[in-house]
């Protein structure tokens, strides 16, 4: 094992690692963990550091990508985490235990489309969409039970793009003010479900480490009933 690994701990260690990813899930993220006594002492903003010390000598921070928040935890390289229902959907849950929704990061996954096609029509008549998305096993699921055949082009980003240059019919894609869909001519044509982020706990950590985890997940949830 490097000296540098936080991970492979043991599992009776005291030590709690919780991943985050950086913008609005960390932002989100700060006042719950005041309410549980934690002040995370670096800005990802501004620091190159992976890693954050916390005012509590028994909890780090460590900054990752939204969609490896999950497997972060899965694989308890982290104790728990923060992610959005979109991420959670793709990924699975698997290995996760999802005790409590945050209310934080909200915002709903729909479907857009150029303001100029006619959705409704396309899928009246049965028409074959081509739907551009990163969340490919969510939008599968919705497009399936509306009997609706699509052929899915898993993109990473700017699906906005995607309608625009002819790489496909509509998107599927997390919307919350809606100023980028209409900035791109884009118009939402289909609310598939409300998102909102999660906290994700390692299930066994849920178990060897109770008794750190506990207040913090009280904390958690008595702070987020106030973004209800
Ligand atoms: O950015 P990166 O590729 O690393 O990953 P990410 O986009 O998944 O991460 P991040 O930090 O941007 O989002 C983390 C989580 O926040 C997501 O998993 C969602 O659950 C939630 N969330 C809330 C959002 C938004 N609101 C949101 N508006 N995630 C993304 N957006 C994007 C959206 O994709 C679109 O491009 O913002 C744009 C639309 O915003 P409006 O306000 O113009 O509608
Ligand atoms: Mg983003």
């Amino acid at each position: 094992m490097s000296q540098f690994s936080i991970a492979a701990q043991s599992p009776f260690s005291s030590q709690l690692i919780l991943a985050l990813s950086k913008g609005r899930i960390f932002e989100d993220t700060l006042p719950l963990l005041e309410a549980a006594g934690i002040t995370v002492l670096e800005n990802p903003e501004t620091s190159r550091k992976l890693i954050l010390a916390t005012n509590d000598p028994n909890v780090r921070v460590i900054i990752v990508r939204a969609s490896d928040v999950p497997t972060y935890v899965q694989h308890g390289a982290a104790d728990f985490g923060v992610a959005g229902k979109d991420v959670l959907l793709e990924h699975g849950g698997e290995g996760l235990y999802q005790p409590i929704d945050l209310s934080i990061a909200k915002c709903r996954m729909s479907v857009a489309v150029n303001a100029g096609f006619d959705y409704e029509k396309a899928v009246r008549q049965g028409a074959r969409l081509r739907v551009a998305t990163k969340f490919v096993n969510t939008a599968r699921e919705h497009f399936a039970a509306k009997g609706v055949h699509v052929d899915l082009i898993k993109l990473y980003g700017s699906m906005e793009l995607a309608p625009i240059v002819g790489l496909s019919d509509a998107i599927v894609d997390v919307v919350s003010t809606g100023s980028t869909l209409r900035a791109n001519n884009l118009v939402e044509v289909e609310e598939i479900m409300d998102i909102s982020s999660r906290l994700v706990v390692n299930q066994a950590a849920l178990k060897l480490k109770r008794e750190r985890l506990q207040p913090i997940l009280e904390a958690f949830e008595r702070a987020s009933k106030l973004n209800q």
